[in-house]
């Protein structure tokens, strides 16, 4: 391997590779980023991983609702930039977090193994014990999600909604320390990577609240041209995860929607069948258009060359079936098209045009 990898001398007469790792300075970020560097060390004992931790906008602005910030990739501008610089060689990223499209140079060489898709109810400690039926009338619930509001609006019309922002921790303290808030909602997969799954009081099914595209799968971003890293990385790519995500992110991006748009997914691999259920929501959830569709994604043995190389909605897994990859991202695409044909478009446009003049 040679390429932008960088070599230390260990004085030792032992030459070995150093990898950088940027990372966002937030407890979550730091807990993700050295999960994914403690499954690199394993896997290649010999490389040397080093872990820059650099703060971004959306941890800088901290008290604007995430769908009224205009900027685009919020969280991973400056990991990027810092990427595009050759400071750091990879990026670990909460695949949700992630835009269908990355700007050119950037690429997804990993997706890991999938956590809780879901997204918890984190109670109030004075209300322990209820969950959002059993919630007095009027209780306010602490969301800044488009997709999360619409969904449980309609679903629990007696209850109220209002935006909380914040890192993690921030949000949980605003819980626990005022009486602003009876609940929060969070994905579970961030509630558990920083141990507060004594925290979940309830886990919503999708008939409840449906997930938000690629939530709870974490990602590796490099430098598309970066061979070397490119390969090392893809070895963290789970199959199952890969198919689901692609054909979420396909859905996303057919519907031109963004980080911040009321839609939600529900994806499931049983034998060779992806199935995807998808939704767009107007801000109260009482318009709705949702459909499943399924598509065979049998892995057959024809893995593409990396000579020509393909890449799925920003994802590059040339470990893993091309024709099963191809499948994922067409699954996608015609369900969002089975909704625009159903006026998915004006839901979205509107629910848009809402949100801004807010
Ligand atoms: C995105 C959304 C949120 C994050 C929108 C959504 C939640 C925003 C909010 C795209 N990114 O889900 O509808 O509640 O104000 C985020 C979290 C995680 C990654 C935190 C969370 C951890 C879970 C994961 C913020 N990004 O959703 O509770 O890795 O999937």
């Amino acid at each position: 391997m040679s390429g932008n990898v960088s070599i230390s001398q260990e004085g030792n007469g032992k030459v070995s590779r150093v990898i950088r790792m940027g990372t966002r300075k937030s407890q979550l970020a730091r807990i993700q980023t050295d999960s994914v560097a403690s499954r690199l060390k394993e896997l290649y004992p010999d490389v040397h991983l080093e872990i820059v931790a650099m703060s971004t906008i959306g941890d800088k602005i901290l008290d604007t609702a995430l769908s009224k910030i205009g900027e685009k990739s919020l969280f991973t501008k400056e990991l990027e930039n810092a990427l595009e610089r050759n400071e750091v060689d990879i990026v670990v990223h909460s695949l949700k977090d992630l835009p269908t499209s990355l700007p050119s140079g950037f690429t997804i060489g990993a997706i890991l193994q999938r956590e809780n898709p879901h997204d918890a109810v984190v109670l109030h400690p004075k209300n322990a014990g209820l969950t959002l039926d059993s919630l007095p009338e009027k209780s306010v619930i602490g969301t800044s999600s488009l997709r999360r509001a619409a969904q449980l609006k309609k679903r629990f019309p007696q209850l109220e909604f209002e935006n909380i922002r914040g890192n993690l921790n921030t949000r949980l303290k605003k819980l626990d320390e005022k009486d602003d808030y009876a609940a929060i909602i969070l994905a579970a997969a961030g509630l558990k990577r920083m141990g507060w799954d004594n925290r979940i009081s309830q886990i919503l099914s999708p008939e409840d609240c449906m997930y938000a595209v690629g939530q709870g799968a974490l990602a590796v971003e490099v430098r598309a041209q970066d061979r070397d890293i490119l390969e090392m990385v893809s070895v963290l790519h789970h199959p199952d995860t890969v198919l689901r995500c692609i054909s979420e992110r396909a859905f996303l991006k057919q519907l031109e929607g963004g980080c911040s748009v009321p839609v939600a997914v529900h994806t499931e691999v049983k034998g060779s069948m992806l199935y995807l259920t998808g939704a767009v929501y107007s801000l109260d959830g009482a318009d709705c258009l949702k459909d499943t569709m399924q598509m065979c994604v049998e892995i057959d043995n024809e893995v593409s060359e990396s000579a020509q190389e393909c890449v799925h909605v920003a994802v590059t897994a040339n470990n893993i079936s091309s024709s099963a990859l191809d499948a994922a991202e067409k699954l996608g695409m015609d369900l969002a098209n089975v909704l625009l044909n159903k006026g998915a478009k004006d839901i979205l446009t509107t629910a848009r045009k809402l949100n801004d003049a807010r």
